[in-house]
């Protein structure tokens, strides 16, 4: 599964990276192939980033709500990554603005 795989992929980058503080976020890639994101939900920690690639072959436009979040990440042209990180737990709705039917969670624990 193509998720598993970025998800390992990102934690081996991120522990090779690490951090200030000791903690090593790690990062998960979403893609918006066929006006679809390629998860409907990621569970990742506080601190962790999620980098929305538009590998699509149209313009996108994600939005996130939730708890401290009203984020507008506006036009993104295919090809074009937007990095969101998450630094409160809960959960959070991201859709594109574009396309209605693209929807999917991100849980963030705390
Ligand atoms: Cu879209």
């Amino acid at each position: 599964m193509s998720f598993a795989r970025t998800l390992t992929t990102a934690v081996v980058v991120s522990l090779a990276v690490g951090t200030a503080a000791g903690y090593a976020a790690s990062t998960v890639t979403v893609g918006q192939k066929g006006k679809r994101f390629s998860e409907t939900e990621v569970v990742i920690n506080v601190g962790d980033r999620v980098d929305f690639l538009n590998d699509d072959k149209v313009k996108h436009n994600i939005q996130i709500k939730g708890p401290g979040m009203k984020f507008n990440g506006r036009m993104q042209a295919p090809g074009k990554m937007i990095s969101v990180s998450f630094d409160k737990a809960g959960k959070f709705k991201a859709r594109c603005g574009l396309h209605p039917k693209m929807k999917m969670t991100v849980k963030v624990n705390g």
